[in-house]
């Protein structure tokens, strides 16, 4: 008889996003091509509108079926085993709630939030609910936040226009938060390099590659904080994660994937050899 194994297991708490550029599946590849045991709590089904410029078209899941979906996950994982959770699009403060809830609950040992801040297809005041509610309730909980330029220029309530900008805002992302935090340049930058900023407890590294093309690349945010947690769940320290999730997200975007929307998609297998 052979026995189990005990893989690092990672769980996302994400939408699904139906082109598979983005959301769980995003996560879900990058766990699986990083060699853990990923799962999936979904907290909204995203199906974008060819019919209407592709804009998102947004159906949250009941918050009594996300907090059963982690409770099924929490019960059959104990802490020692499941000790590392990523944080995608949540889409409304009621979920927000239900998501933190559980997280009071358990705990877990990394906490990577992607704070996905702004969806199309939602109105702004709807937006704006949202923002707040997880700045006050999943930003405190999070042992590592990813934000995009946008999202940097949000949580820090600073204006970011260069990477000394980039610099100070994560710093300060850091200050409030207490993670270590991977602010992203991307593309938003000028230059030819894709600058990303690492700062935890221990200080501060500027992350750098050449830039591929000038468009951004559907799926890159949730692949980078999805390949955090992967490294983390393995044993990687903060900023060694970083360093390996920019490096899988460059390979992806070098070999992304074509389809009919305006945005390409990350491919996961890019560091395959
Ligand atoms: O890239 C952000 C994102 C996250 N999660 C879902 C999405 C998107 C963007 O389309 O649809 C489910």
């Amino acid at each position: 008889m052979t026995s189990a194994q005990t893989p690092a297991i990672t769980l996302t708490i994400a939408g699904s996003e139906a082109t598979g550029g983005a959301g769980a599946q995003a996560d879900l590849k990058t766990f699986q091509e990083l060699g853990t045991f990923g799962i999936v709590a979904l907290t909204c089904i995203v199906s974008f509108d060819p019919k209407d410029k592709w804009n998102h078209r947004f159906v949250p899941v009941e918050t009594q079926v996300i907090a059963d979906q982690i409770e099924a996950t929490f019960s059959n994982y104990g802490p020692e085993q499941l000790d590392t959770v990523k944080l995608g699009m949540m889409g409304s403060p009621a979920t927000i709630s239900t998501v933190s809830a559980a997280l009071q609950e358990r705990q877990p040992k990394n906490l990577v939030l992607d704070p996905v801040l702004i969806c199309k297809g939602q109105e702004p005041g709807h937006a704006l609910d949202t923002d707040n509610a997880l700045k006050a309730e999943l930003l405190p909980k999070a042992t590592f936040v990813t934000p995009n330029h946008f999202e940097t220029e949000q949580l820090s309530g600073m204006t970011v226009e260069s990477v000394e900008d980039l610099k100070a805002a994560a710093a300060e992302i850091h200050r409030i938060s207490g993670a270590a935090v991977l602010a992203k340049g991307g593309v938003r930058l000028a230059g030819s390099e894709a600058v990303d900023v690492f700062v935890d407890a221990h200080g501060m590294e500027v992350l750098s590659a050449p830039k591929i093309g000038e468009h951004a690349v559907s799926g890159a945010g949730c692949s980078l904080a999805a390949a955090v947690a992967a490294e983390l769940a393995k044993g990687a320290s903060p900023l060694e994660a970083a360093r390996r999730a920019k490096a899988f997200v460059t390979e992806g975007i070098k070999q992304r994937v074509a389809g009919n929307t305006p945005f390409d998609a990350l491919w996961q297998g890019g560091l395959r050899p």
